[in-house]
């Protein structure tokens, strides 16, 4: 999607600039993973529009390999966030009947997900549309026949679909999946409400993946991995903009997993990933690179 960020606090009616860029979960990923030395593809539809090109140029401009049909009859989906007060922020969606939302099987390549390492979707997909929704499904199957790895980030957006169907979906495809990613009541959609997350772990990794991950923001992870539980403590940090956290965090669990690093190394990249993330303004642009990651610890406020 083409992102809209108003550049200071206040109701959007009295907002007189925005800045344009892009944002996407799966877009999010792909560029985090690229960024920490990965080789990602990005999947997605865009319109013709200015607005289509505009998405595809800044994926493709980080390194991300950008498979896309352009939709002559579609709008580029698009977003509009609002920052009402000082540190809150708030989502607005244009995506009805958008590019992205007309997603369908045959814009698979399936030659590329079965040359994968990792097919990563996020629960964001299935909500736009039925045909998005199939393409998830074929994705995972063309995945699966193959024995590819499957990654899916539960992503609740509760702007495009009720909790009942996200949990129903949700129930559906995370017994296809090899690692799943929820927050604590995205979890609960799927698996009921639990006080403690590595009991919301486990119940997910009963349903199938043998990589259960619940990330808690700044109270950090828990995450059933082949049947031992993982505590994953935050980076404590000062967050500006924690649009995107959870996105870094799964890129930065994902590229360790693809470099053949172990679970407790896994988790600890990708709380600074998502930590890292947080420290800068947009859903993406914060993303770090191997080399940056140890700014988070940094005493000197100028290098030169
Ligand atoms: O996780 C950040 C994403 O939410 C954002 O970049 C846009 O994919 C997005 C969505 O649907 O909210």
């Amino acid at each position: 999607m083409a992102l809209l960020t108003a550049q200071h606090p206040g109701p959007l009616a009295h907002v007189s600039s925005m800045s344009l860029g892009i944002g996407g979960s799966e877009s999010n990923v792909a560029i985090g993973v690229q960024r920490l030395g990965g080789n990602a593809v990005w999947c997605g539809r865009t319109g013709t529009d200015s607005l289509g090109q505009l998405v595809r140029r800044e994926i493709r401009a980080e390194g991300v390999t950008v498979l896309v049909t352009e939709d002559p009859d579609a709008p580029t989906g698009l977003m509009l966030k609002e920052r009402r007060t000082l540190s809150t922020q708030k989502v607005s969606y244009y995506r009805a009947g958008s590019a992205g939302s007309r997603l369908t099987p045959e814009d698979l390549d399936p030659s590329i997900i079965t040359g994968a390492a990792i097919l990563h979707l996020s629960g964001i997909t299935p909500a736009l549309s039925a045909s998005a929704a199939s393409a998830v499904r074929e994705a995972i199957g063309i995945a699966r026949s193959a024995g590819v790895t499957v990654s899916f980030d539960l992503n609740y957006r509760a702007n495009l679909w009720t909790a009942v169907d996200a949990g129903r979906s949700y129930l559906e495809l995370i017994p296809l999946t090899d690692i799943v990613f929820a927050g604590d009541e995205e979890a609960a959609l799927a698996v009921g409400a639990a006080e403690d997350p590595a009991e919301l772990a486990q119940r997910l990794a009963e349903l199938g993946p043998a990589q259960a991950i619940i990330k808690l923001g700044s109270k950090g992870a828990v995450a059933s991995i082949d049947g031992q539980i993982h505590h994953q403590p935050a980076v404590p940090i000062e967050p500006v903009d924690t649009v995107g956290a959870g996105d870094a965090f799964v890129a930065g669990y994902l590229a360790e997993l693809m470099a053949g690093k172990a679970p407790s190394e896994r988790l600890e990249l990708a709380a600074k990933t998502g930590a890292f993330a947080c420290l800068a303004y947009g859903d993406w642009e914060g993303l770090p690179t191997r080399a940056e990651l140890a700014l988070l610890h940094h005493t000197e406020s100028v290098t030169r």
